[in-house]
């Protein structure tokens, strides 16, 4: 799998990873035993007492972990999704989870309790970017800015730029808002914002084993959290990208940009969005080659990703799970809302297409 990084001298803002689905070669050969998934098997428990806020119960159970290699299905992309394979199984503990991506009004209430500062409203350390001059060194984000005309797909910095004055509360840049947009999923949150806030509301966030057991809602081997046909009849069943990559988007969907959270119709666990919208953190760090320790016929439990990041595009960075996609995603160029597939990105990094939720274990 080819990806890159945005290049910046505030790396620790903006490294967005991005992955290039027309690049791909297919260095894998798929085989039946590492693309095989086996029926889940749910847990019954429910837990006494109240069910938490804004959460929904994902009973547990064991189910196949991963992605076949959807490249030649209808809607498939170019993406292989080697570091999704093999499909492996694995178990997961029952948990409560939010039924929506963390809203910005939701952050804003964190906010006020704590008097947070998010890492994009903070000016980068002159020790961190020694050389640097200091007036460059400013406090941003990662802003997706659609080209007025086509571009090369392998040069991100096209469509990306580190804006000054870019969070949480100024997702476009200082002149924009968040006015009207309460039930908008808040964006700009790197890892340890979206850990801050969770342990704040008594939650953490999923590991990447919980949040694709909670996508795949009880279904097996589905290409996305609702079934395999992307589109029915027009009946669009998450906020992603249509239209010519990156330049337009035609919004069929019903959405240009972000839409609210629970826009559209959730999963059989109650879930919304778990396919595009934004990204959403996960506990684990993130290994290209995680999967390949598992044996398929064996049962992983709970497990926690691997103890450090590895991916050999960029071997530099530190990069924890993300998953989910966003409304940036197409077959044009990452389809990676599929409820295998895997993301990614740089730990202490932000942009507007990254929000989380959160989960909590039983009391
Ligand atoms: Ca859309």
């Amino acid at each position: 799998m080819l990806c890159f990084v945005l290049p910046n001298i505030f790396m620790r803002h903006w490294l967005v990873i991005v992955c290039i689905s027309a690049l791909l070669s297919c260095r894998e050969t798929p085989t039946s035993a590492n693309e095989t998934f086996h029926p889940t098997q749910t847990n019954h428990s429910i837990p006494q007492g109240e069910t938490p806020e804004g959460m929904v119960w994902i009973p547990g159970g064991v189910f196949s972990m991963g992605a076949k290699n959807p490249v030649g299905l209808p809607g498939g992309g170019a993406q292989a999704f080697d570091d999704a394979r093999p499909v492996h199984r694995v178990s997961v503990s029952g948990f409560w989870m939010d039924a929506t991506e963390v809203t910005n009004e939701q952050f804003l209430r964190f906010v006020a309790a704590t008097g947070y500062k998010t890492i994009a409203e903070i000016p980068p350390s002159k020790n961190d970017f020694p050389g640097v001059d200091e007036h460059l060194l400013v406090a941003g984000s990662a802003v997706f800015m659609p080209p007025a005309n086509g571009v090369d797909l392998k040069n991100s910095s096209a469509w990306w730029q580190y804006v000054e004055g870019a969070n949480w509360q100024h997702p476009l840049g200082k002149e924009s808002t968040i006015a009207g947009k309460e039930s908008y999923p808040v964006v700009h949150i790197a890892w340890e914002d979206a850990k801050a806030y969770c342990r704040w509301a008594g939650k953490r966030l999923p590991t990447e084993a919980e949040w694709e057991f909670a996508a795949r809602g009880g279904m097996s081997g589905k290409l996305y959290p609702w079934g395999d046909t992307l589109v029915a009849e027009k009946e669009w069943n998450a906020n992603i990208f249509q239209g010519v990559f990156p330049q337009r988007d035609d919004a069929q969907d019903g959405f240009a940009g972000i839409a609210p959270v629970a826009s559209f119709p959730p999963n059989h666990y109650g879930l919304f969005d778990m396919a595009g919208n934004v990204w959403e953190w996960c506990s684990d760090w993130y290994d290209e080659h995680y999967y390949k320790a598992f044996h398929p016929d064996s049962v992983a439990e709970n497990p926690q990703g691997p103890k450090v990041s590895r991916n050999s595009e960029s071997p530099d960075e530190e990069l924890k799970v993300q998953r989910g996609g966003s409304f940036l995603c197409t077959a044009q160029y990452c389809t990676r809302y599929m409820a295998g597939a895997r993301g990614k990105g740089e730990w202490r990094s932000s942009a507007n297409h990254i929000g989380f939720r959160c989960v909590k274990n039983v009391e």
